[in-house]
């Protein structure tokens, strides 16, 4: 099975989990991507009615479109029932890491809205500890002085273990890539385990530059993971 197939997998069994007449936050990925498709393809078939989906990005909101698929926000409905989305890591205690399509402010006000967070991988993203595996952490932080404030994430890493801290880039001139929200992203490289992640966190938000990162805490209910022996579902 490719990559893509245990994608597929994780994200049809996530949308198993959808009723009729659900508030749904819809997620941004190569694996969330899956699950809109599958909810689009129910909705047509009308083994699903009365969704209303939240999308957590531009993408998925033209994707959702495309699909037919009634689209709302936050402001209408700041209570969701269920959110699907695929993490880039997860930790045993279930854990995520985020962001690595840039999304994750969006993704992170909708599914803490949300009273179910069902998360979709393929194997390869379950870890013993989250940003240890050498990939990156993402920040959204302001554009203005972004450089000052990447120093200052430096310096707040520097704690746990230390980090590089790269500017995010877009495009094919190699401008800083531009989140859905107008914000830059800091992916950073950390050395080593953060150890206590909660305390992590609490430092990176109060940077005053600092909009949301890309840990995603104690939020996720279930994790779904596809792999080569079958499916497993683990809840919180
Ligand atoms: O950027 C994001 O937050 C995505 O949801 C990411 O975490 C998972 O993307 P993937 O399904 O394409 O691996």
């Amino acid at each position: 099975l490719t990559q893509d197939e245990l994608k597929r997998i994780a994200a049809y069994k996530a949308v198993d989990f959808v009723k009729s007449g659900m508030v749904l936050g819809l997620g941004t990925g190569s694996t969330a991507r899956h699950a809109v498709d599958r909810i689009g393809e129910l909705l047509r078939q009308g083994k699903l009615e009365n969704i209303v989906g939240i999308p957590t990005s531009e993408k998925t909101e033209e994707q959702a479109l495309s699909l037919g698929i009634p689209l709302s926000d936050l402001d209408a409905h700041p209570v969701v029932d269920l959110s699907i989305d695929g993490a880039d890591e997860v930790d045993p205690y279930l854990n995520l890491v985020k962001g690595r399509g840039g999304s994750l402010l969006r993704e992170k006000m909708i599914e803490g809205a949300s009273k179910e967070f069902v998360v979709i991988v393929d194997e390869s993203k379950m870890v013993r500890h989250i940003g240890g595996s050498r990939m990156a952490l993402p920040v959204e932080i302001v554009p203005f002085c972004w450089r000052f404030t990447a120093g200052k994430l430096r310096e707040v890493m520097e704690g746990y273990g230390g980090c590089e801290a790269k500017l995010r880039l877009g495009g094919e001139k190699g401008e800083a890539f531009v989140t859905d929200n107008g914000n830059y992203i800091v992916d950073m490289y950390l050395e080593k385990d953060m150890g206590d992640l909660r305390s992590v966190s609490d430092e990176i938000l109060r940077l005053p530059g600092v909009v949301e990162h890309g840990m995603f805490l104690d939020m996720a209910s279930t994790v779904i993971i596809a792999g080569e022996l079958g499916v497993r579902i683990k809840n919180k």
